[in-house]
C-alpha cells in the first residue's frame, strides 16, 4: 500500500515534468524577422540613402522615393534588377532569392556620371520559414510533440494499474 503510493505520487510529479519538457521544445524554434530594407534619394538628389545595405535573402529590398525633383532608377550592373525608366516617384521591391548570396552594385542610369550608385551584400540564410507561414508550422510542431509526453504518460498508467491487479488477490 505504501509503495503504490509512493509510485502514485512520483507519477504526480513526472508527468507535468514530461510536460513542460514537450512545450520547451516548441520555445527553441528560432525565427528571423524580415523587415524590408528601403533605399531612397537623398537631399542632393545625386545620391541614393543608405548607399550600402545588407540584407538576407528572401528579404525585401525596397527603392522608395516620391516627388523627387529629377527622375531616377536603381538599375544592378548585370540586370539582376532593374526599377525601369527614370522616375521621379518609385515604388519597386526586388527579393533576392536562396542561393543568390553575394555583393551587387547598382546606378541610376541618369546620374552614373555624377557617382549616383548603391551597393547590396546579400547574406545567406538557412531554409527556415519565413514569418508569414511562422503560425502554420508552429501549430504543426505542438501536433507533432503530443506523442512525447502522452506516450510515457499512458505507458506509466498501464504499469501501475498492473502492479495494482497483481496485488488484489494477496
Ligand atoms: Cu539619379
Amino acid at each position: 500500500m505504501v509503495r503504490s503510493l509512493i509510485a502514485t505520487i512520483l507519477f504526480c510529479f513526472l508527468v507535468p515534468i514530461i510536460t513542460v519538457n514537450g512545450d520547451f521544445s516548441n520555445n527553441s524554434l528560432t525565427t528571423t524577422d524580415y523587415e524590408p530594407v528601403i533605399v531612397t534619394v537623398d537631399s542632393t538628389n545625386f545620391r541614393f540613402t543608405p548607399s550600402e545595405v545588407t540584407i538576407y535573402e528572401t528579404q525585401e529590398l525596397r527603392f522608395f522615393w516620391s516627388d523627387e525633383i529629377l527622375g531616377h532608377n536603381a538599375v544592378e550592373e548585370n540586370g539582376i534588377f532593374d526599377s525601369g525608366n527614370p522616375e521621379t516617384n518609385v515604388d519597386y521591391s526586388f527579393i533576392f532569392e536562396v542561393g543568390t548570396n553575394g555583393t551587387y552594385t547598382y546606378i541610376c542610369e541618369p546620374h552614373e556620371l555624377m557617382g549616383m550608385e548603391g551597393i547590396v551584400i546579400v547574406k545567406p540564410i538557412i531554409a527556415e520559414s519565413p514569418s508569414p507561414v511562422q503560425e502554420e508550422s508552429d501549430q504543426e510542431i505542438s501536433e507533432k510533440s503530443l506523442p512525447n509526453f502522452l506516450l510515457p504518460s499512458t505507458l506509466m498508467i498501464l504499469i501501475f494499474a498492473s502492479k495494482i491487479n497483481i496485488r488484489k488477490p494477496l
